[in-house]
């Protein structure tokens, strides 16, 4: 039985990609860090699989200490802040979070595990104020974002240790993913989340920054795989994972609003405090390289990806009014 760490267990990805590993038959690991309160939503119906594990990237020591008692055969870094805007709030943490965490991690394995095969989260935005389209590995990076500036670091420090000490360790750089298990504060899921509202009369605004910024959206479901293809190839390499179609926030809105048959133009504002201070316009990927070398390819298409997380959040908000009323609920809630 092989065994994967997967660090960022509880997010989008982590929840994903366990349930792949597990299928496959891995022991799956899975590295959270210490919190008073945790939110393991994504992978509560998980539990009973999974050994998890104490870590965090900003603390070297426990790194080292999981990685020398497990010594797992595949480690997936998919931990780090994520969110772009609050990298501007709190810079120097993103830094040490999606930046130097890497670092610690790829060194931790150099010393106790140098045969694990390392998987990095790499990301589109690196490619930020994009110099060709599509963008594909080649493609030179122009971050625009402390986060973006971190995640361009990680990348290379990734490449870095591959070729300084012979680890096999590649990055996935990866355009954005989503899905019904996306936070709240990405704007398909504020979309899908608000629209749904709206639909059941219990929203009746949706404030949006920037509705032409554009891009390649595709659901996580399909990206994980990708991932696991990676560390499956008898070289270690980078490659860019993304649909190969891209559309403005706008067009999102109007699929989401449409399929519940409301006019997207009496519900949404453009507030301009959600700008950003540097904004990338336009994302496109290039995926030629996954396709040829690991066969992957997307299954799900882009409308499908709205229509789905609009279900999942009518389905969600659904229960959750139930639940309200319920008085079973009630009294399940108080006890
Ligand atoms: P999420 O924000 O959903 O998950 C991030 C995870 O990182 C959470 O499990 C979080 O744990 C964990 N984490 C944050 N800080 C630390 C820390 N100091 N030590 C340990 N764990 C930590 O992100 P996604 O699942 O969407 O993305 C996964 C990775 O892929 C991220 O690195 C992201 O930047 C990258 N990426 C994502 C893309 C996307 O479109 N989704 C595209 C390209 C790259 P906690 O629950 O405790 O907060
Ligand atoms: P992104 O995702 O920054 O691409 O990073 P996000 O969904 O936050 O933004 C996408 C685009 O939508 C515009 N936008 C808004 N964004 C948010 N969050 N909220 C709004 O109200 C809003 N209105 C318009 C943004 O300006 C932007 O252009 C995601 C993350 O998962 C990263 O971790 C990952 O690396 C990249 O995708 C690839």
């Amino acid at each position: 039985m092989r065994t994967a760490l997967i660090t960022g267990i509880t997010g989008q990805d982590g929840s994903h990609l366990a349930e792949l590993l597990l299928h496959k038959g891995y022991r799956v690991l899975g590295m959270i860090r210490h919190t008073s309160t945790t939110s393991q939503n994504r992978i509560k119906h998980l539990r009973d699989q999974l050994t998890i594990v104490e870590g965090d990237l900003l603390d070297q020591t426990s790194l080292t200490r999981i990685l020398e008692l497990h010594q797992p055969d595949e480690i997936y870094n998919l931990a780090g802040m994520s969110f772009v805007p609050a990298s501007w709030q709190q810079p120097v943490l993103t830094a040490e979070f999606t930046g130097l965490g890497v670092t610690r991690l790829l060194d931790a394995m150099r010393h106790v595990a140098p045969k694990t095969r390392f998987y990095q989260a790499s990301s589109s935005e690196m490619f930020g104020k994009v110099r060709e389209t599509p963008q594909r590995e080649t493609t030179p990076f122009h971050p625009r974002s402390p986060y973006a500036v971190a995640k361009a670091y990680g990348h290379y420090i990734t490449v870095n240790y591959r070729e300084s000490y012979d680890l096999f360790a590649c990055c996935g750089i990866l355009f954005n993913h989503e899905g019904p298990r996306r936070g709240l504060e990405f704007v398909t899921r504020k979309i899908t989340h608000t629209a749904a509202q709206i639909k059941l009369g219990l929203a009746e605004e949706l404030r949006l920054g920037n509705l032409q910024s554009k891009r390649d959206w595709g659901f996580a479901g399909d990206f994980v795989r990708a991932m696991w293809l990676m560390l499956q190839q008898p070289k270690a390499d980078d490659y860019v994972i993304g649909t190969g179609e891209t559309h403005t926030v706008q067009e999102f809105v109007e699929i989401a609003f449409d399929y519940l048959d409301l006019d997207w133009k009496r519900y949404v504002a453009v507030d301009p405090q959600l700008y950003r201070p540097a904004e990338v316009d336009l994302l496109l990927g290039d995926a030629t390289k996954a396709r040829t070398i690991l066969g992957w390819q997307p299954e799900v298409t882009f409308r499908e990806l709205v229509h789905m997380m609009v279900d999942a959040d009518l389905a969600l908000l659904r229960q959750q009014l139930q639940n309200k009323h319920d008085p079973r609920g009630k009294v399940a809630k108080v006890a």
